[in-house]
């Protein structure tokens, strides 16, 4: 079996970070192809995901869709494990990685980074205050108490949150955001993730990432102006 392997990716992309981060603590070489997601070669868009990134290529397949490919990441090189060995913290962890997926902070903290609508800024704002609200609410009835997810090690859960979290640069940088203090266990596991090792080698250089996603939102301002609406990822 070949551990040759190559990772699509997009700088931007915060589900392009999740599977660097596995592929990272796993120790496991790849080679990674940059993707530009405002002029999508014709060539990707025929490869299996469709044109979507993250893509992991490897000798037993073509694999995509973040949480299914760190999952795979995770079986297939078992040290050091990323998921508990109970099965019942296992379904923990992913419920709630499920959970930031899709009722969580993915969606509404990129609709907030990408904005380009004044008139829809209190809206997304709103959102994405709700969802780190529930956050903090999770993080408390999990007993939460600083470092990774699970208190001790990383884990897929902070897979999957720490490549958001790093794009709360953007947040920053576009719109003035921070965490608020009052969520005192997100800001914890926040800035616990952005000190972790995996995830600064993985972190892109914040200019390279403020300059890319100021492009972007160049190119969704003229879409906006024009009456079109741009998706620009999906948490499915
Ligand atoms: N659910 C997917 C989402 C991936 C996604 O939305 N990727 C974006 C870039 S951040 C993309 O390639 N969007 C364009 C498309 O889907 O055609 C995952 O977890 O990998």
């Amino acid at each position: 079996m070949s551990d040759a392997a190559t990772l699509y990716s997009s700088i931007p992309c915060n589900f392009c970070q999740r599977v660097k981060i596995a592929l990272s603590a796993k120790g496991v070489a790849f080679e990674n192809v940059e993707i530009d997601l405002v002029r999508r070669p014709s060539w990707f868009r025929a490869k299996a995901s469709g044109g979507t990134v993250p893509l992991f290529e490897c000798d037993e397949g073509a694999f995509y869709g973040s949480a299914a490919v760190n999952e795979y990441i995770d079986e297939r090189w078992p040290e050091p494990p990323l998921l508990p060995s109970a099965p019942a913290e296992r379904v923990r962890a992913r419920m709630f990685i499920d959970w930031w997926n899709h009722k969580g902070p993915t969606a509404p903290y990129e609709e907030r980074l990408m904005n380009v609508r004044p008139e829809r800024e209190k809206a997304v704002e709103e959102r994405l205050s709700r969802a780190l609200e529930e956050c903090e609410e999770r993080l408390a009835a999990l007993d939460y108490a600083g470092g990774y997810w699970n208190g001790q090690s990383l884990s897929l859960v902070d897979a999957a949150a720490a490549p958001v979290f790093v794009r709360f640069a953007g947040l920053r940088h576009f719109h003035d955001f921070e965490i608020p203090e009052s969520l005192g266990q997100v800001r914890a596991w926040h800035d616990a993730l952005l000190e972790d090792p995996h995830v600064r080698a993985t972190a892109p250089d914040e200019s390279e990432l403020l300059s890319m996603l100021t492009d972007y939102r160049v190119v969704l301002k003229k879409a906006a102006d024009a009456g079109i609406e741009v998706p620009v990822s999906s948490a499915d």
